[in-house]
């Protein structure tokens, strides 16, 4: 990127730190850091990337219906992830796998949704479950969630302590063509309104399935939650430093009562939008070229290389992401068919004579299927 960039980067896209103009005001945010969170940041990547590709070949063998790749996004997202405070509250959309292992969450919870074996996957409200929410499919809906979330935040005081342990602030990562739902705008009005404390993490993968980003904006999306009173910043998404220091900056604001704003993290999303996509029908070879000579753990290998890493290290983390995969796939092959009871019987919380009798259908034709075995 230029030098004058507007763009927060500080690892070029060889690893070097050289950090832009835009960057300096960041800088700060990376002195709480020592070696160990930076190999962290590498191993986070590594195994979001090698759950990814599991999950991607599971899919592909019938074992899940569906799978949305995190494949190019993991800076974006585990920076931001690690930058988040324990008591932060963070809601997801489907791909944000990298989150998801950082803030704890078991990762077959979520290969339990892509198969439908669970509508939610995990208990949001159980700790061991790090203040994250369900995967929303819905585009954009969690953006309003998150925004009233982040209303009752303040309501309880939870604001501008200056209690570290007790302020709190809200998350919420959502795609460049979420940006085109109403929700979006309207959280962006409630959330100047209120003045939140919340950062709104957009992740502008290019690509809304095929509809690229400069069909659905005619300016960078960064620009446009400004119109609407929340700040904003535009960071390469591809740089975990840039994303851990942004998300670190806009969070202490929020949580210390400077209200929301918005992060918007330039990356790529290589290869397809779920399984059941073809990129190849829209995206160039030059296009994904050009991304994958700006592929994130790459990058930030070779930074951690000048920073003395050497070839045990990475081999320590390959073994880690090895064993990580054969027990997702060992546990994903036990997982078995849907319970019927977990299919109807939560789809209200009152006995419901429609889902009843869907029920009772689907016994009858399943038992059906058995007749004469
Ligand atoms: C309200 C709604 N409208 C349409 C869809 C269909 N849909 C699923 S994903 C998608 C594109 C989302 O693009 P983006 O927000 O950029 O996220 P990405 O998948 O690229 O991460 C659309 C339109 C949906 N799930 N929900």
């Amino acid at each position: 990127m230029a030098e004058d960039s507007p763009t927060v980067q500080f690892l070029t896209i060889d690893g070097e730190f050289a950090p832009s103009a835009a960057a300096e005001p960041y800088l700060p945010y990376l002195e709480s850091l020592g070696e160990d969170d930076y190999r962290q940041f590498y191993r986070d990547m590594a195994i979001t990337r090698r759950f990814d590709e599991e999950c991607t070949n599971l899919q592909r063998q019938g074992q899940m219906g569906l799978w949305p790749p995190s494949h190019g996004q993991e800076a974006a997202q585990v920076g931001s992830a690690r930058a988040s405070r324990p008591q932060d509250v963070l809601f997801p959309s489907y791909r944000e796998h990298g989150v998801a292992l950082v803030r704890g969450i078991d990762i077959v919870d979520i290969v339990k949704v892509m198969r439908g074996v669970s509508l939610g996957g995990w208990d949001p409200n159980d700790p061991a479950n790090g203040n994250f929410r369900n995967y929303t499919l819905v585009i954009g809906s969690q953006t309003l969630h998150a925004t009233g979330y982040a209303m009752g935040v303040a309501f309880d005081g939870l604001v501008g302590t200056g209690d570290t342990s007790v302020d709190t602030a809200v998350m919420t990562y959502f795609g460049d063509g979420s940006t085109s739902q109403g929700d979006v705008s309207e959280a962006f009005v409630f959330a100047a309104s209120n003045q939140t404390p919340q950062v709104f993490f957009l992740q502008n993968n290019q690509w809304a399935i095929s509809v690229p980003v400069s069909t659905q904006s005619r300016i960078p999306l960064y620009l446009r939650s400004r119109g609407f009173g929340v700040p904003s910043v535009q960071i390469d998404g591809n740089d975990v430093l840039a994303s851990f220091a942004a998300t670190r900056k806009h969070l202490d604001d929020a949580r210390s009562g400077l209200g929301p704003s918005l992060i918007e993290a330039v990356t790529y999303r290589i290869g397809a939008h779920t399984t059941s996509d073809d990129p190849t029908r829209y995206q160039t070879p030059e296009q994904l070229a050009y991304w994958v000579a700006r592929d994130p753990i790459i990058r930030f290998a070779s930074y951690l290389r000048s920073r003395g890493a050497d070839d045990a290290f990475f081999s320590e983390v390959g073994a880690e992401a090895d064993d990580f995969a054969a027990d997702l796939r060992h546990r994903t092959l036990e997982l078995g068919p849907p319970s019927l009871a977990s299919i109807f019987d939560t789809v209200y919380s009152e006995p419901h004579p429609v889902p009843a009798e869907q029920k009772a259908w689907l016994e009858a034709y399943e038992s059906s299927l058995n007749e004469g075995a």
